[in-house]
């Protein structure tokens, strides 16, 4: 009998109780799918578990048990007739090879006998426990497999898990819980670490510990460079800054229009490359557009107006002490210069009303060099031979790009890839929240003064005491532990 090379196990059950789904979930390949319709596997089909390109596991996704009751008799008789340590398995493949009542249960066997695959035996714990499921459970315990249970749950509405725990653990070395749709990365790593436990052959130990380290390990690097890929995200739409050179200034109108659409375009499309970026790391093949919940777009008014932060944190971000205020006030004045700003900053109590509501992304056009001289001295009138540039500067802009990279990752971090329905963003009953209206002060005060280290014209940062580099590390380190406590939840 050859022995794999890597732990394997073949995944049986009845009909329909969600096999091909925990091979999904737990392989992550886009080819296995799931079905309604029962009997959809027929055959026995392979599924290595890869990581990083090599091959950690192997399931087998199998067709249904077809006539257990049957096959029950014939097994509990041989237990009985047959010598001790007799392979029955492997018996009552040969036996019933040509038999076409038993053409299911002679496939499914198959890499138990020929791969040494052992047995993850699935079912339903939605269903209730019928005659068939005991006559497959007692003849996977003949077959003195090693062997695991585990429940999966179809129908949120029924549920007889507890009659199944006790009836499984009769059977089954090992039965835990693991619902192929909603099993988190932890769940998926405990379930490894499990079956490590019910199959100690010497041969597959360090497949095991190899398999374990390389989910721990993925699990961290998903984690790390979805926060790369965000804080690069952030920074890029925070600095980015659109460009266009004029001679007359009946020009302007006409170029602050082309320069708001074209800013739009490009900020628009960084996020998204971004956002298919998270996609990609965790292994969802689905395009951005069947993605409900994102589909509002970076620069409508609705995601203005229920991401980022509240309008008292707003006001707080403006009017806080020191240079920040300054630098936030300005950028929510929008185009308003440090000047006035740090005046207006120091309105404590009726910066609120000042500003009435919350601010949308708006575009804002700055003459380059002017932006830090008072207003009264800014260049006016004739400008000939000018660059004009757009970009948004509201202080709520880091705090929407992040809130929907962050609602994005919550969708994609703990999804089962059994899953084939539309991903939603964020599922609180009154719509899409986002996340950074619920962080510290000391956490936004991260967030805004690396959005002002990216805006070109704050690139050194005079009031701050801090070099660029650690800017980035403490925005970095605040967006993944953001992406941790979600992961986690
Ligand atoms: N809601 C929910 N549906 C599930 C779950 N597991 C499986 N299903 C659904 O149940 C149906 C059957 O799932 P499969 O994974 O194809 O079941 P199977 O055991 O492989 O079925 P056969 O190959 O026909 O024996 C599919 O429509 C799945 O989407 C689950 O945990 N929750
Ligand atoms: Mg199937």
């Amino acid at each position: 009998m050859p022995t794999p090379p890597v732990p394997s196990f073949a995944v049986l059950g009845v009909v329909n109780e969600g096999k091909t789904s925990v091979v999904a979930t737990l392989s992550e390949d886009p080819n296995v799918t799931p079905d309604p319709t029962p009997g959809a596997t027929a055959r026995c089909e392979a599924f290595p578990i890869k990581i990083d390109g090599r091959e950690v596991l192997r399931l087998y996704d199998t067709p249904g048990f077809q006539n257990s009751v049957r096959a029950l008799a014939w097994f509990r008789e041989q237990s009985k007739t047959q010598p001790p340590g007799t392979d029955l398995l492997t018996l009552f493949r040969k036996t019933h090879a040509a038999n076409p009542h038993f053409a299911n249960e002679c496939e499914l066997f198959r890499p138990i006998v020929e791969e040494n695959a052992g047995i993850l035996y699935v079912v339903d714990g939605s269903s209730p426990i019928g005659q068939n499921y005991r006559a497959e459970m007692e003849m996977l315990w003949l077959s003195g497999r090693p062997r695991m249970a585990l429940i999966n749950h179809k129908d949120a509405d029924d549920d007889y898990t507890a009659a199944w725990e006790t009836e499984l653990g009769k059977f089954f070395n090992l039965k835990r819980r693991f619902n192929a749709h909603r099993a988190t990365q932890r769940d998926r790593l405990d379930l490894l670490r499990a079956l490590q436990q019910i199959d100690s052959r010497p041969e597959w130990k360090s497949g095991f510990e190899t398999a374990v380290a390389a989910f721990e390990q993925r699990w961290v690097q998903r984690r790390l460079d979805a926060a790369r890929t965000v804080v690069r995200m952030a920074g890029d739409c925070l600095g980015y800054v659109e460009k266009a050179n004029y001679e007359h200034e009946a020009e302007v109108p006409g170029i602050k229009r082309r320069l708001e659409v074209d800013y739009q375009k490009n900020v628009v499309g960084i996020e998204r490359r971004a956002h298919e970026r998270l996609l990609t790391i965790y292994a969802h093949p689905v395009a951005l557009e069947e993605l409900a919940g994102l589909d509002v777009g970076l620069f409508h008014e609705a995601t203005w107006q229920t991401l980022g932060l509240t309008r008292d944190q707003l006001v707080w971000a403006a009017t806080a002490g020191g240079a920040t205020a300054g630098i936030a006030i300005d950028a929510m004045a929008g185009g308003h210069t440090l000047l006035a700003g740090t005046v207006i900053g120091g309105l404590l109590g009726g910066a609120g009303a000042f500003f009435g509501g919350k601010r949308l992304g708006e575009v804002t056009f700055d003459l380059p060099g002017a932006s830090r001289l008072p207003a009264w001295l800014a260049p006016r009138g004739k400008l000939g031979g000018q660059q004009l540039q757009a970009s948004c500067r509201n202080v709520d802009f880091v705090f929407v790009l992040l809130d929907r990279a962050l609602l994005l990752y919550a969708a994609l971090v703990n999804r089962a890839h059994a899953r084939r329905d539309a991903i939603r963003l964020g599922a609180s009953e009154d719509g899409v929240k986002g996340y950074t209206h619920e962080w510290s002060r000391e956490a936004r005060g991260v967030c805004l003064e690396f959005a002002a280290s990216r805006r070109d014209r704050w690139r050194k940062l005079p009031w701050s005491r801090r070099g660029k580099e650690e800017i980035e590390e403490a925005f970095f380190q605040q967006v993944d532990g953001a992406l941790q406590r979600i992961g986690e939840r």
